[in-house]
């Protein structure tokens, strides 16, 4: 089948991040063919780049207004249409659709979330004035729910820890042995200076990888861009520029204990099979506490009651000293929950589930 996928971006990198990683599980694991439209290519163009080309050549990314039927770009009909994050489809686009002989069918691709409500909500039909069928899809972690992208599917992290991306390599170098790491991608609010004092207080040592732009967010929550960080000799900062999807994968692979954020880096932090902080966006009614609540109540469902209380301590941002004891309990607990996870995904996560739902 012909895919059209819309992203928009809002802000950040998830809406480019989620749109990319389904066209390559659509294209390269179950042959479909992939378009996306993107308001904001250069940053999709940033995330897909050091892509094996293979890969890249099977989806064509165009910039939003390549959706508009015109001599230039004369508009394919897709079989499918993805309105990524319920993005609104363009108007010149739409009515091209209208006149084609063979009409789509359009999918609302909603947020990932944990909460039991989008089981009664996924699949369900969304009948628009237009009269071209338009389904709601909730990606989800229950069995009954949209599922989540699960590719690549990460390597056991020994595997491939020789394989340092060339943009990562400097930075590699700069790790001290039998030192744990710890990778950081936040949103800014999180009180990661506190957070990192603390951990330096803990005894061990700590090689703390901050991503594109984490770094200069620690010099202004501390009031004074130019000022420098001081933190105890146990950390070491090391700061590694914005990579491209696969290489930043990695990072999350080859690190002790990653803070995520969004939903793109969260579940790829579930499928390191480490533990992970999960930042949470923000959202102004704080529906985010209840959607984080709903992830620990599954996260957690099979965790011991001092493990739940250290796990939900994290992620709720007390410092590391209330919680680090119960990390061996907790890195168990998140190999548990990768597999557990892969089983639930076996039938091949969103992208396959996706198709089915359509054909
Ligand atoms: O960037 P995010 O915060 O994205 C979002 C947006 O806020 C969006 O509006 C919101 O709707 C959504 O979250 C829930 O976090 P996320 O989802 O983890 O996306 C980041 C993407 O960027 C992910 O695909 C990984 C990628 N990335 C790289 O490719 N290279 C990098 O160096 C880093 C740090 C990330």
């Amino acid at each position: 089948m012909r895919w059209d996928i819309f992203c928009q971006i809002v802000d950040n990198y998830g809406d480019a991040g989620v749109c990319w990683r389904l066209a390559r599980s659509l294209t390269s694991l179950h042959g479909q063919e992939a378009r996306i439209f993107c308001d904001d290519l250069q940053t999709l163009n940033l995330l897909a780049s050091g892509i094996d080309p293979k890969i890249k050549g099977r989806i064509d990314l165009q910039p939003w207004e390549a959706s508009f039927s015109n001599s230039r770009h004369p508009v394919r009909a897709a079989d499918v249409v993805i309105e990524a994050f319920g993005c609104d489809l363009p108007e010149r686009y739409l009515a091209g659709l209208l006149i084609a002989s063979k009409k789509p069918v359009i999918i609302n691709l909603e947020y990932l979330s944990a909460e039991p409500w989008i089981t009664d909500f996924h699949g369900k039909p969304s009948p628009q004035s237009h009269g071209i069928p338009k389904y709601f899809f909730f990606p989800g972690f229950q069995e009954n729910a949209g599922g989540i992208l699960i590719d690549p599917i990460p390597k056991e992290p020994s595997l491939t820890q020789q394989l340092i991306p060339e943009s990562l390599r400097a930075s590699w170098e700069l790790l001290r042995p039998d030192t744990k790491r710890i990778s950081i991608f936040c949103y800014p609010g999180a009180p990661l200076i506190k957070w990192l004092e603390d951990l330096g207080k803990l005894g061990e040592n700590f090689d703390i990888v901050l991503t594109h732009g984490q770094f200069e967010q620690l010099q202004f929550s501390i009031g004074n861009p130019t000022q420098a960080i001081f933190l105890p000799d146990s950390i070491q900062l090391i700061s590694i520029p914005f990579v491209s999807q696969d290489e930043y994968d990695w990072v999350l692979s080859q690190c002790d204990f990653n803070i995520v954020r969004g939903e793109d880096s969260f579940v790829r932090a579930q499928l390191a099979g480490r533990p992970f902080i999960w930042h949470i966006y923000p959202q102004e009614d704080r529906a985010h506490e209840i959607k984080l609540a709903a992830f620990l109540d599954l996260y957690l469902e099979d965790a011991s009651q001092e493990l739940k209380h250290a796990v939900i301590a994290a992620m709720t941002w007390a410092m590391p000293n209330n919680w680090f004891q119960s990390i061996d309990s907790w890195n168990a607990h998140s190999k548990t929950w990768r597999s557990d996870l892969l089983k639930k995904q076996a039938d091949g996560g969103l992208a396959a589930r996706l198709i089915r739902f359509v054909a």
